[in-house]
């Protein structure tokens, strides 16, 4: 292992394959042009469809040192930021055993229910090597310029403040890496993760740093659902919504190009398939509340999301 850094080193299980129906969608999102994205115009389609996306709001330039600095976070021995999440296929080169799998810590990572191990420290293996199987990274806007930069893009945080009516905070934000063959992420609803009173307007928005596409894992979502309000989740292959909760209607697929930005409700179901590239798919994801807003406890949150002490099954 290398020295201790402070970090938080998540290593997941071999997670099931999908069944490929989950992500068959009847179309593909339509965005708006940046110089159309008017916020009365972007209001509205928030709260219609429960998402906005914008096409070609970032530069390159805006992207570029950004990038350079995540792909830091990947090789280095000693990244600057709290956590990591490497995919199950790492598991062989550590032999890590499923026997000793526990409850995740979800508190403080807030990734949820998943089974896995965790350590302080990253694993001693060829750091090139290692970065081709890190699936997620947290906590690292203070200590990358770039990375926060793009949290702070004045375009992102004036359309931020239009959609939440209010000043805007950031309060979380993750790395999203899929590598070749890289995991699902099955659907879900962000506000299942987060302790906030159920009417908190949460935004997450989603930045790729290359093509995204259905083969490689693009978001997916279900349009308009947001408005149903919560969905029982279930620890399954991950925190998430049932399989068979998963409705064909509406279910749109929303490629995306390096520039291009997704603003999301926090209650919109979504997810992204597996990689069935021979590349890597990155992203990163940000979630904005109002400045104001105070904490609920889990309980609250699983009263709403949780599937524990309702008669409902999956
Ligand atoms: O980027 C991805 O693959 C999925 C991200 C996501 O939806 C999440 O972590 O909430």
């Amino acid at each position: 292992m290398t020295e201790a850094d402070n970090i938080e080193v998540f290593f997941e299980p071999e997670v099931e394959r999908h069944d490929p129906a989950l992500y068959q969608h009847e179309g593909l999102a339509t965005g708006i042009k940046a110089d159309e994205a008017l916020a009365d115009r972007a209001r509205k389609m928030l709260a219609d469809q429960g998402f906005v996306l914008v096409q070609g709001l970032l530069s390159a330039s805006d992207l570029e040192t950004a990038a350079k600095e995540l792909r830091e976070l990947t090789t280095s021995n000693h990244p600057r930021c709290d956590m990591i999440w490497f995919e199950g296929g790492l598991r062989h080169h550590l032999q890590l055993s499923s026997e000793d799998d526990r409850e995740m810590d979800g508190k403080r990572a807030g990734s949820g229910f998943t089974l896995g191990q965790s350590g302080q420290q990253l694993p001693r293996l060829d750091p090139a090597f290692r970065a081709n199987f890190v699936r997620k990274v947290m906590g690292f806007v203070d200590r990358n310029p770039g990375l926060r930069a793009l949290a702070q893009h004045p375009e992102i945080v004036g359309l931020v403040t239009e959609l939440i009516a209010t000043s805007p905070q950031l309060f979380q934000e993750m790395a999203l890496i899929k590598p070749p063959g890289g995991r699902e992420k099955p659907w879900h609803q962000d506000q299942a993760y987060f302790n906030l009173p159920l009417d908190t307007p949460v935004l997450g928005i989603w930045i790729p740093f290359g093509s995204a596409t259905p083969m490689n894992g693009c978001m997916h979502v279900l349009k308009g659902a947001h408005r149903q309000g919560p969905r029982p989740h279930f620890k399954r292959r991950d925190w998430q919504i049932c399989d068979t909760d998963v409705e064909m209607k509406e279910r749109l697929a929303v490629p995306m190009e390096p520039g291009d930005v997704l603003f999301f409700d926090g209650k919109l179901p979504h997810g992204t398939p597996i990689n069935q590239t021979n590349e890597q798919r990155w992203a990163v994801q940000y979630h904005y509340c109002p400045k104001s807003v105070v904490q609920v406890d889990d309980a609250e949150r699983l009263k709403a999301f949780g599937s524990e002490g309702k008669n409902v099954t999956c």
